[in-house]
């Protein structure tokens, strides 16, 4: 199976709570390789978004598809093995800094695991760990900074093969810039997959493909950075504000 990485949505409606839709009527397109950002104010439904798409959830109405098949048809596995996920909590085991980033993909070999790392602009803090990439973490991380856990899921997700990226404030706890310094290495991992992100310096997603602006769970507006500027609404208030 060769999945391209083509997101659809069709007029999804969707709440945690019964009779609560947390999002209404939400339709759109990625095609592959294209970068979808979500942006809009706390509690508007851009994590609910992503939430979705890896079928954390059922949705009420509508459809989810990638390359055009129902995400409802295909194994919850294959779906796993399709989305690259790089969350704002992280989720690191009790092993080594090496097994934690091969979690990303099991047969790479070390070599792989570090040019991932690098890409993430993971290496060199790692090499300066007690014992570097053998360095065993605690649980979930604890001996590491947010950020420093931060980069590790992205240096997972650099070496995983998914033709889907979901980064929803990847680089929430990264200093500005750190920050700067891993945007090549993020562009890197973006490059010819399909990626939603979320983000909340604006200045992260402003080369995206298409913009996404909610607000209480509708998408109100929806265009390229100076498309949006240009129309001087919700987007353009949010970065200017
Ligand atoms: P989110 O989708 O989490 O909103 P957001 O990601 O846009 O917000 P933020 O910028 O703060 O990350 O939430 C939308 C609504 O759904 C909100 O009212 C909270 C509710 N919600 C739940 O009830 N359960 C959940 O697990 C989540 C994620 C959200
Ligand atoms: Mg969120």
């Amino acid at each position: 199976e060769n999945v391209q990485g083509e997101i659809g949505m069709e007029h999804v409606t969707f709440g945690y709570l019964e009779n609560q839709p947390v999002l209404k009527d939400i339709s759109l397109h990625a095609k592959k390789g294209q970068k979808i950002a979500f942006v809009g104010s706390t509690g508007a439904g851009k994590t609910t978004i992503t939430n979705l798409l890896n079928r954390f959830y059922e949705i009420w109405e509508g459809k989810i598809t990638i390359d055009g098949v129902d995400i409802r048809e295909n194994g919850l596995e294959s779906l796993r093995e399709n989305i690259a996920l790089v969350l704002q909590d992280t989720h690191l085991f009790t092993g080594t800094v090496m097994e934690n980033i091969r979690y990303g993909r099991l047969d790479a070999a070390d070599e792989e695991v570090i040019a991932a790392a690098k890409t993430a602009n993971a290496d060199a803090f790692i090499r300066r760990l007690q014992n570097g990439y053998d360095t065993v973490l605690e649980g979930d991380g604890a001996n590491l900074s947010q950020g420093q856990r931060q980069l590790l899921n992205i240096a997972r997700a650099a070496l995983s093969k998914a033709p889907v990226l979901v980064m929803d404030e990847a680089t929430s706890s990264v200093d500005t810039i750190t920050e700067r310094q891993i945007q090549e290495g993020m562009d890197a991992l973006m490059k010819d997959r399909t990626t939603f992100v979320i983000a909340h310096r604006l200045s992260t997603i402003r080369n995206s493909d298409m913009i996404m602006v909610l607000e209480h769970g509708r998408i109100i507006e929806r265009g390229t950075h100076t498309e949006l500027l240009q129309r001087q609404g919700r987007y353009y208030e949010l970065y200017t504000g």
